[in-house]
């Protein structure tokens, strides 16, 4: 491995500071390269934090299982610690800064003992461009440091950029458990009573303990390109969002642009690598989890993904739902939290429909059909490469961009929702946006199945006030040429029967509801108007190939009037909690749905 090498005065006397605070047997700056990762995973094949899956069946791949009490986001251990709790808003955790300090620091003295210090520069963006943020992650975690190799653009390269006065974002993590002289180590080490993970918006910091699985831990992701993103996108007159960016090419060889935002675990991902079933459609793959939107000088919205890997979810995925995801973990991947079958390959629940004999579950114990709880964990992840897809895009780190047509929010609803309905305008859209509602998932701890508001799919990661979030996207639609702006959808593949059956076929299908999207872009299609917006005529949506009554594409786009009023008078609730801060515009939409909801 190369000798790191920075001047970086700031850098340097950072990780001076933490390492005299944490206390760590040494310090190993990350270069990026392939020796290094070798060497990494070979300390982790050694403390068996990984296992080696068979090579004939999957190369260089490796499954974790983590401690069973560290296993998703814990969005009530997430806080935001600006100046004034007002600039957090009421739906973050807020905390007073300097009071924060000083817990952070009792909690990090000595907590790298016996320890590894990883210091892991990386870029969100492609490395030098000028939109990308650097970070520089501090871990005493060899599985963080080598999933931060895959999520993001890391090494040494980060740190020719940064040069000697280039500025980064701080993120000190630490999974919270010291080692004493002589104490060998556990596989997954956490102190999951004592989470913590902290922003500081003002000063642009991270700090995250206790933790080491995913958004917790690695964090370049919802940390730095959502939370404290967020906050630089605000100042900066840009979008940071929890978006999918796919690129949609029509059978005439048209190309759009969409992005997409759902909340976790709800179908990101598995659009973003969609295979249509509908003849000569394509789908590429830009982005499948963050995107940042800024306008060009054409006046379009150009979005980047900054992320360089998928931390995607396993469970569902097969070669039926998703068959490009499928190809893209056939090598160098690591599973989290996956069950093993006993040729040392992993599965999960959906994979096959039935399970293969002789299972190990993601806890590392024999399972059945019999057993208690599924094989693998609803949250059990995989993270590899961005470059490792089938489906990628080849302009996906063009550092431009790709010029945004439409912007699609989505969620699981149940009820009331229809399967696509396009905003009447940018400001209805936003609408749309801020009561966006979705059934609660495995990828934050807590109960799933619950509906609640998750507005723009950023509830868990905005880094302020969420109305003045919302005041933030009016803006960017008030001060653009409304012509190039996207037009915006709100989907839902989720709707159910009354038996509780889904009424919608989703996955590849889902590509019907885009050609929809981008026929109503060109304005070749039509569409008819309810109360909530503009959506498909009878016929509108293309169902070649498909079996579905038209009884059921009725329901799928139908607005229940009993059903609407009740969300009016939760919508009324939802927003009761911003106050004085709620935008103008958007008390407005309200009372224009409330009327129409009364005439319905
Ligand atoms: P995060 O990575 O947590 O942000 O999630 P994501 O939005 O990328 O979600 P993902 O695509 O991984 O989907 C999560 C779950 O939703 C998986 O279990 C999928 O099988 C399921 N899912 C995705 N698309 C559809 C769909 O069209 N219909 C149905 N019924 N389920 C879907
Ligand atoms: C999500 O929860 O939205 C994720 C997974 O994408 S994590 O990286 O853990 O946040
Ligand atoms: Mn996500």
């Amino acid at each position: 491995m190369a000798e790191v090498v920075t001047r970086n005065k700031k850098l340097l006397d950072w990780v001076n500071e933490v390492k005299e605070l944490c206390t760590p047997k040494e310090v190993h700056w990350c270069d990026g390269s392939e020796a290094e990762k070798a060497l990494l995973i070979e300390r982790m094949l050694e403390t068996k934090t990984l296992k080696k899956l068979n090579p004939q069946k999957r190369p260089d791949s490796y499954w974790a299982g983590s401690d069973p009490r560290d296993v998703a986001r814990v969005e009530d251990r997430t806080f935001i610690c600006s100046e004034r709790e007002s600039d957090a808003g009421p739906s973050n955790n807020w905390r007073e800064p300097s009071e924060m300090r000083e817990t952070l620091k009792s909690l990090f003295r000595g907590s790298m003992a016996g320890r590894t210090m990883y210091v892991v520069p990386f870029s969100m963006g492609p490395i030098g461009s000028k939109f990308s943020l650097i970070g520089i992650e501090i871990t005493d975690s060899a599985y963080v440091a080598v999933s931060m190799g895959i999520m993001a653009r890391m090494g040494q390269e980060v740190l020719g950029v940064l040069g000697e006065d280039g500025e980064f974002v701080p993120a000190l993590h630490s999974v919270g458990a010291p080692l004493a002289e002589g104490q060998t180590d556990v596989p997954w080490p956490c102190n999951p009573d004592n989470r913590y993970i902290v922003h500081f918006p003002e000063t642009r910091e991270i700090w995250s303990y206790g933790s080491g699985y995913g958004g917790n831990a690695l964090l370049g992701k919802k940390c730095l390109a959502l939370r404290i993103a967020s906050v630089v996108a605000r100042d900066e007159g840009w979008l940071a969002e929890h978006m999918l960016i796919l690129k949609l090419t029509s059978p005439q060889g048209v190309v759009k642009y969409v992005a997409g935002a759902f909340p976790s675990a709800c179908g990101k991902t598995n659009l973003a690598m969609v295979v249509p079933t509908l003849p000569g459609w394509s789908v590429e793959t830009v982005g499948d989890d963050i995107c940042w939107m800024r306008f060009g000088e054409d006046g379009q919205l150009w979005a980047v993904n900054p992320e360089a890997g998928f931390f995607g979810v396993a469970p569902g995925t097969s070669e039926k739902t998703n068959p490009n995801a499928l190809h893209t973990l056939g090598k160098e991947t690591i599973f989290t939290n996956t069950a093993l079958t006993s040729d040392g390959d992993i599965w999960w629940e959906g994979l096959s429909d039935e399970p293969p004999a002789g299972l190990i579950d993601w806890k590392g114990n024999p399972w059945t059909k019999d057993s208690a709880g599924p094989a693998s964990h609803p949250n059990a992840r995989f993270t590899v490469s961005v470059t490792n897809g089938p489906s990628i895009a080849p302009e996906w780190e063009d550092p431009r961009g790709v010029p945004i047509s439409a912007i699609l929010f989505g969620g699981r609803r149940a009820s009331l929702v229809p399967l696509v309905t396009e905003a009447r305008d940018w400001e209805h859209g936003v609408f749309l946006g801020s009561v966006l509602a979705s059934e609660t998932t495995a990828a934050a701890d807590g109960k799933v199945g619950n509906l609640r508001r998750d507005p723009f799919a950023m509830l868990p990661f905005c880094g302020y006030n969420m109305a003045d979030y919302f005041g933030h996207w009016l803006k960017i639609g008030a001060g653009a040429d409304q012509s190039k702006l996207p037009k915006i959808f709100l989907v839902n593949w989720f709707r159910r029967s009354e038996q509780g059956k889904f009424l919608w076929p989703g996955y590849g299908d889902n590509a019907r509801v885009l050609e929809w999207v981008a026929k109503r872009v060109d304005g070749s299609v039509g569409y008819q108007e309810n109360a909530l917006g503009r959506v498909p005529e009878p016929g509108g949506i293309n169902t070649d190939g498909l079996s579905i009554t038209d009884e059921a594409l009725e329901e799928l786009v139908r607005v229940d009037g009993e059903l609407l009023s009740d969300e009016v008078a939760s919508i009324r609730e939802h927003y009761s909690q911003f106050g004085e801060k709620l935008p103008e515009a958007l008390a407005k939409q309200l009372s224009i749905l409330a009327e129409a909801a009364s005439k319905s």
